[in-house]
């Protein structure tokens, strides 16, 4: 790629170390439909893929890893954000374009294109190094970096997140969302005797990591050294938490969804000695 240097030291001074590129013309057609879609520039040639680490280990928790650390649309934009601001100052005249979960971009897959990682059976963005402990992010932009269609390579599909997903999420082609435990943490409202069932199954109030602990592909990955999820970690939350603790992946929805989840797994609502 003409200048990868150039842009890996720039990226790198943002706090980027994770970085690749695709052509955004394959994934033209598969945009998912969101608001932030209006954003993407008109002439889009590239995606610039980011991934970050962020979990560490945690003996005592009751949410899973992604929700154990600071909000990660309100940590990774800033940062996607300041490396888009140098970008058009280095490549002037062109569209520089963040975007972090709430996407247009279908994240997994562009991130697979961009050489980021290989896309699991539990459809998740697998590194060789930190495996899928990553969130991803992205800057769309009209300068053309990458041209055609890089392969997309997938897990060896050894079975192991297929087998152990509680609620028999991935034993289809495509994941089944309304038996996702993640999903279903993260559901609005009252949840059907038969959802309630399958959040009891799990282990966590928000948010599930079953078909990531199990693969085989995350044994002896490193753990996060991206600082800003080094700090502000919060493994447990307890009756009152949710409402009282801002800044956090499960602000989106209201506290009342992990109260209701802390009702339907008592026993972990107790910090253990
Ligand atoms: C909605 C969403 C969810 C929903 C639904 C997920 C789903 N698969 O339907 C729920 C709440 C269940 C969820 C759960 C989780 N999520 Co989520 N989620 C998203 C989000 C916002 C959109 C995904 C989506 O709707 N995809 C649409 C469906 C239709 O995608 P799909 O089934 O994969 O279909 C696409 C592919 O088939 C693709 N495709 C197939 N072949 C090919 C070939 C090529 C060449 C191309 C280009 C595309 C392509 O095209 C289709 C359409 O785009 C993404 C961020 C994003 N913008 O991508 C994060 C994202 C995927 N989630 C993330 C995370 C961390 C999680 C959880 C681990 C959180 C947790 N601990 O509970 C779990 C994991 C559950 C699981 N095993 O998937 C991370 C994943 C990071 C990684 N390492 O991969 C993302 C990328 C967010 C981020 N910015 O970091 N999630």
């Amino acid at each position: 790629m003409e200048n990868r240097e150039r842009l890996d030291s720039l990226l790198q001074g943002c706090g980027v170390r994770l970085w690749g590129a695709c052509d955004f013309n394959p994934l033209a057609g598969r945009l998912l439909s969101c608001r932030a879609k209006a954003r993407i520039p008109e002439k889009a040639a590239s995606v610039l893929c980011a991934a970050f680490p962020y979990r560490s280990r945690e003996p005592l928790r009751n949410v899973s890893y992604y929700a154990v650390v600071p909000d990660y649309h309100s940590v990774l934009l800033p940062v996607l954000r300041a490396a888009a601001g140098r970008l058009s100052e280095a490549f002037a005249g062109y569209a520089f374009e963040p975007f972090v979960d709430n996407s247009p971009i279908p994240e997994v897959y562009a991130a697979a294109m961009c050489g980021l990682g290989i896309v699991g059976d539990n459809g998740l963005l697998i590194t060789p190094e930190y495996g899928s402990w990553v969130f991803l992010g992205e800057i769309v932009t009209d300068l053309p970096l990458f041209a055609g269609q890089q392969p997309v390579q997938t897990c060896p599909h050894c079975g192991r997140c297929r087998a152990a997903c509680p609620g028999g999420a991935l034993t289809g082609s495509k994941m089944e969302k309304s038996r996702c435990l993640s999903h279903l943490t993260q559901k609005k409202g009252t949840l059907s005797g038969e959802e309630a069932a399958l959040v009891q199954k799990g282990e966590l109030v928000w948010g599930c990591d079953r078909c990531q602990e199990v693969c085989t592909l995350n044994r002896g990955v490193k753990e996060t050294d991206f600082p800003p999820f080094q700090e502000g970690r919060i493994p447990f939350l307890r009756t009152g938490d949710a409402a009282r603790l801002t800044g956090r992946a499960f602000g989106w929805r209201p506290p009342e969804v992990i109260e209701r989840n802390l009702r339907l797994l008592p026993s972990k609502d107790e910090r253990l000695p």
